[in-house]
């Protein structure tokens, strides 16, 4: 899907008002000062990276809850900004690398993808399963939210209506979920979407794991395929600055296994790395976390493979 020579546009989102704590915004600027850019191009691929997207002159003063919606009306202006930036680096042929911010983000990035590629299928690595719909959600951070929105469950909102329903149950699957709520159980069980919690990465192995997601959502391996990668999915001592993390998670090489796999089907034309917080947790821990999302990226574009 990607021709050559293979453009990846890199999407700076400093963005954190799908969740309550500072810092997340700070994330792309980190995974950018690190060398990211400079380190695709060593692989190969022609960079395309015109500065972080500046978010606040669509700051709203006035943004009051939506019902339990935390900061609905710019959450809602912010993702549909990146789905055009995202959609236009798609038409161009390019491959939109979406740096996070937090993981609301994935309204617009996907938004974006399935705009140029209608029939594309969602992989989803995470320690949540961000489904919570506006009357399941506890918390009302839209960061656990995006995908209820995407497959157009729940209530409807006004702010929200550009989201189209876009994503099909079945065109999405999830690896790593060890942190799911109960309504998002219940919703994940009645929609039939196909998930691979830490359970079945330890029953399994990793490798078989990948193989049957692929198998759920592109049979074939004829679909282009997004991958939305939340760090948090790993396990808190690989990539410890995160907003919400959770013991128990993907080991660096299940998650970099993730990522190449993802590369080898050549169906990959989007990539999001999300909720890197350098904000949290040490120096030497932010470090880590942003090297581990560098080599994330990395991974995904080729890189491990020979
Ligand atoms: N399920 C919880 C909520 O809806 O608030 C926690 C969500 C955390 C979402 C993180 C980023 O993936
Ligand atoms: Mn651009
Ligand atoms: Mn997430
Ligand atoms: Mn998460």
């Amino acid at each position: 899907f990607i021709p050559n020579p293979k453009t990846v546009a890199i999407v700076g989102c400093p963005f954190r008002a799908g969740q309550a704590k500072l810092g997340v915004d700070n994330g792309p600027i980190h995974l950018v000062e690190a060398g990211l850019p400079r380190q695709l191009e060593e692989l190969g691929w022609k960079v395309h990276f015109d500065g972080h997207h500046q978010f606040e002159e669509i700051a709203t003063e006035n943004d009051p809850p939506i019902g339990k919606l935390k900061n609905p009306r710019f959450v809602s202006r912010v993702c549909k900004a990146v789905a055009k930036a995202v959609g236009d680096h798609a038409k161009k042929g390019q491959l939109p690398l979406t740096l996070g911010g937090d993981h609301s983000l994935a309204m617009g990035t996907i938004s974006g993808t399935l705009d140029q590629y209608p029939d594309a299928c969602v992989v989803w690595v995470d320690a949540h399963a961000d489904i919570n719909t506006a009357d399941t959600t506890d918390s009302g951070n839209l960061h656990g939210m995006p995908l209820s929105f995407l497959l157009g469950l729940g209530e409807k909102f006004e702010e929200f209506s550009w989201i189209k329903p876009v994503l099909k149950p079945e065109r999405l699957v999830y690896i790593g979920l060890r942190d799911v709520d109960a309504g998002e159980k219940r919703i994940l069980r009645e929609n039939g979407i196909k998930a691979f919690s830490m359970h079945e990465v330890d029953k399994y192995g990793i490798g078989k794991v990948v193989e049957m997601a692929l198998d759920h959502v592109n049979p074939k391996r004829e679909r282009p395929i997004h991958l939305s990668f939340d760090v948090d999915a790993l396990d808190p001592s690989v990539a410890p600055s995160t907003g919400t993390p959770v013991r128990g998670g993907l080991t660096f090489r299940e998650g970099h296994y993730i990522c190449e796999a993802m590369y080898e089907t050549g169906c990959l034309v989007a990539l999001d790395i999300m909720e890197v917080n350098p904000s949290l947790a040490d120096p030497e821990a932010v470090k880590q976390t942003v090297a581990v999302g560098c080599s994330l990226a990395r991974s995904a574009l080729g890189e491990t493979l020979l």
